[in-house]
C-alpha cells in the first residue's frame, strides 16, 4: 500500500523570505531613519535597533544619537524620539523592506491610513547605497528626507557630510540649510546588549551629556 506523503506546508515569515532572495553579490551600504511617538516611543527605538543586528545578511555599523523632535504633519500628536543608524548589506532593497516591515509589526505598527500619523514604530529605508530608484511601494532615497531635520540630524551622526544624497545633494548641505527648530539631541542609545558590544553612537555637535534638552542644533 503507498502511503500518501504529504509534505508539510512551509511556515515563510518575512525573515524566511528575507533568508530565502538572492543575495547582492557585493555588499551595499544603508541608512534606516527609526521615530516613534507611542506608546514609551524611546524604548521602541531602541529596541528596533537592537533588532537590526539580528538583520539576516547585514551587519549593523553604527547608531545615532536618539533625538526629540516636534511633529512633522498632524500637530496634535506627541513628540517623536528619532535616530539613525548605518547598516551594512547583502539583503536586496525590498527585501530589506519587508525585514524592517516584520520589525515594525512586531512593535504593534498600526496602520490606520493617517498621513504623518502617530506610530509605536516607523522604520524608513532613507538610502540604499547610490540606488535611485522607484519600484512599487519602495522609492529611494526616501522621497521627504531633504526637507526634515528629523531625519537629517541623526543621518549625520552616522553618515559621512560628504555623503551624496541622490537628486537632492550632499548631506551637509541639506542638514546646514533645512530648519533645525523642534529637534535636539536627547540621549545616546542604550542598546541591550553586554558593554563592549554596543555600536558606536555617535556625538552629535553640541551635545555630549546626553541631558534633554539643549540648544538649537546649527
Ligand atoms: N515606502 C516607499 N518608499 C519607502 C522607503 N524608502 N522606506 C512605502 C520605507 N517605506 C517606503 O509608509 C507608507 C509606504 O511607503 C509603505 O507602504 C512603504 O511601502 P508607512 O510607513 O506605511 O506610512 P508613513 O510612514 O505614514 O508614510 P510615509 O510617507 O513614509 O511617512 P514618513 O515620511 O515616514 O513620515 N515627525 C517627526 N518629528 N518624526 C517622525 O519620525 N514621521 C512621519 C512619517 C511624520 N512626521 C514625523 C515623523
Ligand atoms: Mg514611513
Amino acid at each position: 500500500m503507498r502511503h500518501a506523503c504529504r509534505a508539510k506546508p512551509r511556515v515563510m515569515t518575512p525573515m524566511n523570505d528575507a533568508a530565502h532572495t538572492p543575495l547582492l553579490a557585493v555588499p551595499e551600504t544603508v541608512y534606516i531613519g527609526l521615530g516613534a511617538n507611542l506608546d514609551d516611543p524611546r524604548a521602541h527605538v531602541e529596541r528596533a535597533a537592537a533588532e537590526l543586528m539580528d538583520l539576516p545578511a547585514s551587519r549593523l555599523e553604527q547608531v545615532s544619537w536618539l533625538y526629540r523632535t516636534a511633529p512633522v504633519g498632524p500637530a496634535d500628536q506627541p513628540d517623536y524620539i528619532n535616530a539613525a543608524a548605518r547598516l551594512v548589506t547583502r539583503l536586496p532593497p525590498r527585501a530589506l523592506l519587508a525585514a524592517l516591515q516584520a520589525i515594525e509589526r512586531r512593535h504593534g505598527r498600526v496602520r490606520d491610513g493617517t498621513r504623518w500619523g502617530p506610530r509605536t514604530l516607523d522604520l524608513d529605508m532613507l538610502l540604499f547605497g547610490a540606488r535611485h530608484a522607484v519600484w512599487p511601494g519602495l522609492r529611494l532615497p526616501h522621497p521627504e528626507i531633504h526637507r526634515r531635520a528629523f531625519v537629517l540630524v541623526p543621518l549625520a551622526d552616522v553618515a559621512p557630510a560628504v555623503l551624496d544624497i541622490p537628486g537632492q545633494g550632499r548631506l551637509e548641505t541639506l542638514r546646514a540649510a533645512v530648519p533645525k527648530d523642534g529637534v535636539a539631541a536627547f540621549a545616546p542609545v542604550a542598546l541591550p546588549l553586554p558593554a563592549g558590544e554596543l555600536p558606536a553612537a555617535a556625538v552629535p555637535a553640541g551635545a555630549g551629556d546626553g541631558q534633554p534638552p539643549r540648544a538649537a542644533l546649527s
